[in-house]
């Protein structure tokens, strides 16, 4: 594993790309530009804060009951999940949403782009325990590009001879005033499986909005997504390329009760994931030689 010195000597620019490792022995990034700063933990490739300077509220919700600790994922910013999306297919005892989220990433470059926006591409490292429940020949990165837009490049490479079937999402939190006064566009007339309703189709008829549990995979989408919040006047605009389904999520108050790390004071109200995926009817088969990217860029804007 690459120390904190190793990777600073190697991959820190002074302030701007400083590497640090918190109590529990994560190791972090902190990257400081001319137009956001932003946190990235090794575990998970997990982008777990970005604050362009021109926002004045978080745009990534980090609960507050998050726990950073080794082999558990970190509730909020931005979870890889990969290489299958919900639960796995065959053998429940393996971790929900896939081992990505939880697994050591190494850095292989860093990067100050002409614009001043700071580019860290770290790569999934693969390890006998992983290859036991993912049985295929891949290299994996996640590219990060931290601007006044936050834009990530999640890259699938099929090293071996043989086709695999892919799920993944970026399971992104991001922060809202109030859940009850947001709407979602972007997904009309769009089918969706309700996770709330045992994958029940569905149909969208216009924005969404929310007013109890949420939980659905539209299905068959490449659309951008608008997250609307009158409550800081903020636009959050999702867009993607490579991902056909996208997840819209909030637990409201029960089940955020019963997940436990959703944070205190009601902090479910103040996140919606909005998830951009290849998941259930969607999933992607690789074929050897095969490179497949899944990409979003998030940005914001503030209005009267
Ligand atoms: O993407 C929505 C979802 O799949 C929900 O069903 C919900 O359980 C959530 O992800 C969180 O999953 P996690 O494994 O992080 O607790």
């Amino acid at each position: 594993m690459q120390s904190i010195q190793q990777l600073n000597a190697r991959y820190g620019v002074g302030q701007k790309i400083h590497f640090y490792s918190d109590q529990n022995g994560l190791v972090t990034v902190h990257i400081e530009n001319p137009h956001a700063s932003a946190k990235i933990a090794l575990q998970g490739a997990h982008v777990m804060e970005w604050q362009p300077h021109h926002s004045e509220e978080p745009v990534l919700w980090l609960s507050d009951q998050a726990r950073f600790v080794r082999g558990r994922s970190i509730r909020g910013g931005v979870p890889v999940c990969w290489p299958w999306f919900g639960a796995h297919a065959t053998d429940e005892s393996l971790c929900p949403h896939g081992f990505a989220r939880v697994a050591q990433w190494k850095i292989v470059d860093t990067v100050i782009d002409p614009d001043g926006a700071t580019r860290i591409i770290m790569q999934l490292i693969e390890t006998q325990q992983l290859g036991k429940q993912w049985p295929h020949h891949c290299e994996v990165t996640l590219t990060v590009i931290v601007g006044s837009a936050l834009r990530m490049q999640l890259t699938t490479t099929n090293t071996g001879t043989a086709p695999f079937v892919l799920g993944e999402a970026l399971h992104t939190y991001f922060h809202v005033s109030d859940i009850e006064v947001i709407k979602i566009s972007g997904l009309d007339n769009t089918q969706y499986q309700d996770k709330v309703e045992g994958y029940a189709v569905k149909q969208q008829e216009g924005d969404i909005r929310f007013t109890e549990e949420t939980d659905r995979v539209y299905i068959n989408t490449e659309s951008t997504c608008v997250i609307e919040d009158p409550g800081l006047r903020r636009r959050i605009t999702v867009q993607k390329s490579g991902s056909k389904s996208t997840v819209v999520w909030n637990p409201w108050g029960q089940k955020a009760a019963e997940i436990g790390d959703l944070g205190s004071h009601s902090g479910w109200r103040h996140m919606v994931c909005v998830e951009s995926a290849n998941a259930t009817d969607n999933v992607v088969t690789v074929a050897p030689g095969e490179v497949h990217t899944l990409e979003v860029e998030y940005s914001t804007e503030y209005y009267l």
